[in-house]
């Protein structure tokens, strides 16, 4: 097997995913929101990966931990010659626990971070010989569908981090229900959930002392200034994350020191003193409402392995 990567663009003829529009629209919005995906420019995805290091962050390492004493069974469930699609492959570093128990036959890693995607699966491709590389670049929010020539008898879709938490429940069941049909019948899907637990662990992996968060929250602001020529005060926002318990996510914001407006393309987005733009939400579930949440989208759910100290959850089901 060669080392090359077969890249494929899951938007051929259009400008890429579309930052620009999708500004404009959530700046003009009441209140003003914009979708996380946006964070991941090749800044972003980097200063992601430096959250992922944090001490507070538990859910990389915790998330790492299960999936590597998982991945017998994990590979025993899915079977060997699979096709394994990650979703949202950022650094596609936790497939590297599965490989060697999985032995698929093919990998296709899907990112809306074109370069970072790139450099990434070249690296898996290196370093996985045997494996058939692909890398499909686009948001999978809007276009699941597997590429053109990929097939598998056995698919499985990995995704990982909790990333699901970024949808709210319904959008959420919406989305599996949309893999699902996407997929061949019987394909599985391995997913990372965060848990609900105690309000402090959960603001403090929001809130690193360090400041990465702050700095990539902040970045999506730095972001419309390089990418878009946006007027914007980056310094004149700070970072916000805090625990909604009734709607048990996390929510982000950026949040105005002080009166100042947003200048793109000739439009002006004002912001009164503590204004927010909304940046993320983060929903962290139980196990069993993670399960019927997968059943009402379609799903079985066939396997769950969880950490001793239940802090993250990483469900096996299948359609
Ligand atoms: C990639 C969506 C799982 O919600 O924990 C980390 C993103 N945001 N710190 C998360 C994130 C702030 C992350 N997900």
């Amino acid at each position: 097997m060669s080392t090359a990567v077969q890249f494929h663009d899951q938007h051929p003829g259009e400008a890429g995913p579309s930052f620009r529009d999708e500004v404009i629209q959530g700046l003009g919005a009441t209140p003003k929101a914009l979708s996380p995906k946006h964070f991941y420019d090749e800044r972003g995805s980097r200063l992601f990966e430096a959250i992922c290091e944090q001490p507070e962050y538990y859910l990389t390492r915790t998330e790492e931990g299960i999936l590597s004493r998982a991945a017998d069974e994990i590979a025993a469930r899915v079977g060997p010659d699979s096709l394994m699609v990650e979703l949202g492959s950022g650094a596609s570093r936790k497939v590297r626990l599965l490989l060697e128990a999985m032995r698929p036959r093919r990998y296709l890693g899907m990112d809306i971070s074109r370069d970072f995607l790139l450099q990434s699966t070249r690296r898996l491709a290196a370093d996985y010989p045997w494996l058939e590389v692909h890398a499909a670049w686009g948001d999978f929010s809007r276009r699941l569908e597997l590429p053109p020539g990929i097939e598998g008898r056995r698919v499985v879709a990995f995704f990982p981090g909790s990333s699901i938490g970024n949808f709210t429940p319904r959008e959420a069941e919406a989305f599996l229900a949309r893999l699902r049909r996407a997929l061949p019948p019987g394909s599985g899907a391995l997913i990372g959930v965060d848990l609900v637990k105690d309000q402090g662990i959960l603001e403090a992996a929001y809130n690193d002392a360090a400041g990465v968060t702050a700095a990539f929250n902040l970045n999506l602001l730095a972001r419309m200034r390089r990418e878009l020529g946006a007027a914007v005060e980056v310094d004149a926002f700070r970072h916000r994350a805090f625990f909604n318990a009734p709607a048990s996510r996390i929510e982000m914001y950026l949040e105005s020191r002080q009166r100042q407006a947003i200048t793109l393309d000739g439009q002006r987005f004002a912001f009164e003193q503590g204004e927010t733009l909304h940046t993320e939400n983060s929903c962290k579930y139980s196990v069993a409402g993670f399960q019927a949440l997968a059943a009402r989208a379609g799903y079985r759910s066939r396997a769950v392995w969880c950490d001793d100290e239940a802090l993250f959850s990483v469900h096996y089901l299948s359609s």
